[in-house]
C-alpha cells in the first residue's frame, strides 16, 4: 500500500488455521488449560479491544497517549527524523499519527496478526498522510519476520503494553529479534501500581473485557467447529502480585465436556482456561529485561500519574 489505498496487497506471512487448531488442541490438553492471547484478535476481537481502549477504567491508552503528546519532541529526537518506523501490534494505530507527524518517517511498516485492523488503519493513515509510504505486514511477531529491505535507519515502535502480554522468555525473544532490525526501540510498558487500579482496568463495569475474553470461544466455535457454550463460562481477571501480572481466565461454570473437531475436553466446575497474562513492570525489572536482550535504556518517559512508561532503548555496543 505505497501511496495508494487500493489495489496493493499487504505482505502476507503464512498465518494458517492449522496452527490455530494445533495451538487450541495442545492448550486444552494441558493440565492448566491455556490459549495464546494472540488469537483474541479476529475482527470482532479487534473491535472489542478498540472499545476497551476507550473505557474509563482502562487507563493504559489514555496514559500512553498523554505522555506521548507531552514528550513528543524528545521522543522524535530519540527516534530520528526520516527513519523507517516498524510498528509491532499496530492494531488501529491510535498513537501513531502523533509520531508520524513529528518524525516524518521515510516509511511506515505496521505489523499485525489482525488483517482487518491492519487494513483499516492503513487506509485511515493514508487519508491523513497522503504522501506516506505504508507497507502493512500481516504476520505473527512471535516468529522471525521477513521484512522488506530498509532504505533508511529503522526504529521499532511497540506501544500499548503489548510486550506485557508476552511472558519474560517471549519478551526476551521478541527484543532479541528486533536487534537484527533496528538499533533503536520505543516500547510502551505498563508500570506496577495499586492492585485496585489494575483490577478495575481488567474488570470494567460495562463488561467489554469479559466480552473480549469470551469472544475467543466464539472464534474457536466458528473457525474450528467447536461447541463451546459461552453461557457456561465466565470471565475472571485478577492481579497475581507474586508474578507481577494480571491473569485472565475463562472459568467453567459447570462440569461439562466440549468438542473441538473430533477432540473432546472435560471441564470440572470451576476449572479455568488461562487466556492472557498482562505483565506490569518496575523500572528496574524492565531495564533488566532490556539488558538481557542487548539493549540499554537511554530514555524513560512517563505520564504525570506514573502509570505508564515509554522506554527509548538503544542497542548496547
Ligand atoms: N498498538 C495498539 C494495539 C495494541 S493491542 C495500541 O497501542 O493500542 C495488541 C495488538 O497486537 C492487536 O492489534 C493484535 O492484533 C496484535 N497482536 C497480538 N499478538 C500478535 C502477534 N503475535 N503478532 C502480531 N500481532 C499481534
Ligand atoms: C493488548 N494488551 C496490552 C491488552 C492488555 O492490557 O494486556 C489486552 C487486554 N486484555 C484485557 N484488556 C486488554
Amino acid at each position: 500500500m505505497t501511496g495508494r489505498p487500493r489495489g496493493r496487497p499487504v505482505i502476507l506471512l503464512g498465518l494458517s488455521s492449522n496452527e490455530f487448531f494445533r495451538d487450541v488442541i495442545a492448550g486444552l490438553a494441558a493440565p492448566q488449560k491455556a490459549l495464546p492471547p494472540k488469537y483474541f484478535y479476529d475482527d470482532a476481537g479487534s473491535r472489542l479491544f478498540e472499545r476497551i481502549c476507550r473505557l474509563p477504567e482502562y487507563y493504559l491508552t489514555r496514559a500512553e497517549l498523554s505522555l506521548t503528546r507531552t514528550h513528543l519532541g524528545a521522543i522524535a529526537r530519540f527516534a530520528g527524523k526520516g527513519c523507517e518506523l516498524i510498528e509491532y501490534g499496530s492494531g488501529e494505530s491510535l498513537k501513531t499519527p502523533l509520531l508520524i507527524r513529528a518524525l516524518r518517517p521515510g516509511a511506515y511498516l505496521p505489523v499485525d496478526i489482525s488483517h482487518a485492523a491492519l487494513e483499516q488503519a492503513a487506509r485511515r493513515l493514508l487519508r491523513r498522510f497522503p504522501g506516506l509510504q505504508i507497507t502493512p505486514v500481516h504476520g505473527d511477531f512471535s516468529r522471525p519476520l521477513d521484512l522488506p529491505r530498509p532504505r533508511a535507519a529503522r526504529v521499532v515502535y511497540f506501544p500499548g503494553s503489548t510486550i506485557g502480554n508476552l511472558d519474560p522468555e517471549e519478551a526476551h525473544a521478541f527484543l532479541s529479534m528486533t536487534r537484527g532490525q533496528a538499533a533503536r526501540v520505543l516500547v510502551g510498558v505498563d508500570l506496577r501500581k495499586d492492585a485496585r487500579i489494575l483490577h478495575a482496568a481488567y474488570n470494567d463495569a460495562r463488561g467489554v473485557t469479559a466480552a473480549f475474553n469470551l469472544n475467543l470461544l466464539a472464534r474457536i466455535n466458528r473457525e474450528l467447529g467447536a461447541d463451546f457454550d459461552r453461557a457456561r463460562f465466565a470471565h475472571y481477571a485478577f492481579y497475581n502480585a507474586g508474578a507481577g501480572r494480571i491473569e485472565m481466565h475463562l472459568v467453567s461454570l459447570a462440569r461439562q465436556a466440549v468438542r473441538v473437531g473430533r477432540h473432546r475436553f472435560a471441564f470440572e466446575s470451576g476449572e479455568s482456561i488461562h487466556t492472557e497474562n498482562s505483565y506490569k513492570y518496575s523500572t528496574e525489572g524492565f531495564r533488566a529485561l532490556a539488558a538481557r536482550a542487548g539493549y540499554a535504556v537511554q530514555k524513560v518517559w512517563t505520564d504525570r500519574r506514573g502509570l505508564f512508561a515509554v522506554y527509548g532503548l538503544r542497542a548496547a555496543q
